[in-house]
């Protein structure tokens, strides 16, 4: 309907925050009861610096696991979240935090991933930080599965290839509603599910030294699984916990054609469509029709269960959210762009880019914030967002931040735009509030918080939270409501 007056600016409710991951931040990797997990694997055996996700196999698994000295490890996988977390949130609380994102590790509360009685050990520790969440009224935004899976049912039955891992995680995450109902309003199930079509650390999968056709296969089936295992959870969230909200979590990429030639813009479109079918079949409850196309001529067959369809098309998400880095740009004669390694994409004449590569638009983002508002009518959830760089402590120990706070303002400049165009956007909350170890490096040293973490890429360091410049202007920016940027 035609409205004079619409909105120009974020609305009252909105959810400020910050968002973080259990393998990311926490540490404390092996203490009260938990399992070793596939991000610690990850973490461990790959080849971080390059970049490369498809080197995990079976041995460096089970080498990873056998070392318990823990020589190859970054020291501490995290901050040590773990014991920090009082002191942490404070610092959120402080800064006018509405909202936390973290996640929860499978691991912590099922060390094994499919033992009949959760960790109790496990569960207090997230009792204790959403109590202490509380203490400030910051709401939790809980992922049920960042980028980890207990490394058992690797080992087991290939992660999330089998269809087992449906009724094991829906196990856990049965057991989380109801330990938590009424205490978390939002949950997001898989964090950027698109990428498990890069393998390994999101489908705890191992298909190293498989053809590019059997990798793609695996992959896909092991996102089928995933799908309706996050429409089973949603079905359960719903009935445990009727008013909490559950979303679903993608890797938004935008891709730009690299021409105005119409078979540029077509080989674009392309692009985007296998980025945004994720959250098509988590929203919209169906495969979309233009996969149909993608998988026969890629030689690959989903298994379905007799009902998967049913439960995919009954149980769609309630909002959805994405992270937004950056966006890319493809020609028609580009080739396969994505699988295999943490792909940049095609460079952008007009852009910026981070120092690793990473193609900096806010533009971008509002013109993203548009196009999905128009093809799912939920509401829109950006809930990472950020800048990796390397921050320097100067001698009077100081942060001067100023990149990370141009690299925002702009964001949510546009974030602003986009909401006066008339886009239904919940909240924000960017990547990585206070320094943690970065997914792509697995190293210290690429920083995105408003908080310093005094620690190195060899896990040395007294741990010690330092406030960067940027701390004192996020807390003016959620203070007047991202007026005053
Ligand atoms: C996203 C992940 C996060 C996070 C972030 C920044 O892809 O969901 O876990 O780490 O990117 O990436 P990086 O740490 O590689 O700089």
């Amino acid at each position: 309907m035609y409205k004079k007056d619409y909105p120009k600016t974020f609305p009252d409710n909105f959810l400020w925050g910050g968002a973080t991951a259990a393998n990311q931040v926490e540490g404390a990797w092996n203490i009260d009861g938990k399992g070793v997990t596939t991000a610690e694997v990850v973490q461990k055996t790959t080849d971080r610096k390059h970049m490369s996700m498809g080197d995990v196999t079976t041995d460096s698994i089970k080498a990873a696991v056998a070392d318990t000295t823990d020589t190859l490890y970054p020291k501490r996988r995290g901050v040590d979240f773990y014991h920090h977390y009082q002191e942490d949130i404070k610092l959120f609380a402080e800064m006018g935090f509405k909202v936390y994102r973290f996640s929860m590790a499978w691991a912590r509360i099922f060390p094994k991933g499919d033992e009949a009685e959760p960790n109790e050990a496990g569960l207090a520790f997230y009792d204790r930080v959403l109590a202490e969440l509380k203490k400030y009224d910051i709401q939790p935004l809980v992922t049920l599965s960042h980028y980890e899976m207990p490394i058992n049912l690797t080992l087991k039955q290939n992660g999330w290839a089998s269809r087992d891992t449906i009724a094991a995680f829906n196990h856990f995450t049965e057991t989380v509603f109801k330990r938590y109902q009424g205490q978390v309003p939002y949950w997001l199930t898989f964090n950027e599910i698109n990428t498990g079509t890069w393998g390994f650390h999101e489908t705890g999968a191992v298909d190293t030294n498989l053809s590019q056709h059997d990798q793609l296969q695996i992959r896909y089936q092991a996102l089928h699984h995933q799908f309706v295992a996050s429409a089973i959870a949603t079905k359960q969230l719903h009935k445990i916990d009727p008013k909490a909200k559950i979303g679903s979590m993608l890797a938004r990429m935008q891709t730009y054609p690299g021409s105005p030639n119409p078979v540029d813009v077509q080989a674009a479109q392309l692009e985007d469509d296998k980025n945004l079918f994720f959250t098509d079949v988590q929203a919209r409850g169906e495969y979309p029709e233009y996969m149909n196309r993608y998988f026969a001529d890629n030689g690959i067959e989903i298994q379905m269960g007799a009902d998967d369809q049913a439960i995919l098309a009954k149980y769609p998400v309630d909002f959805i959210s994405f992270s937004y880095y950056m966006t890319t740009v493809t020609k028609a004669d580009a080739g396969e762009q994505v699988n295999g390694n943490m792909a940049t994409g095609g460079r952008n004449p007009y852009l910026e880019e981070s120092e690793w590569g990473w193609q900096i638009d806010p533009v971008g983002l509002r013109i993203t914030l548009n196009e999905m508002w128009d093809r799912y009518r939920k509401p829109l959830f950006v809930v990472e967002n950020g800048l990796g760089a390397v921050d320097k402590l100067t001698a009077d120990g100081h942060v001067h931040d100023d990149y990370r706070i141009d690299y925002l303002r702009k964001h949510i400049t546009q974030m602003k735009e986009a909401i006066a165009d008339g886009v239904q956007l919940m909240g924000y909350t960017m990547w990585g509030p206070i320094d943690l170890i970065s997914f792509s490096t697995s190293e210290m040293s690429k920083r995105y918080g408003f908080i310093y973490v005094d620690q190195d890429d060899a896990g040395e360091g007294s741990l010690k939270r330092i406030k960067k410049d940027s701390f004192a202007w996020y807390q003016k920016v959620i203070t007047s409501n991202g007026e005053d940027l």
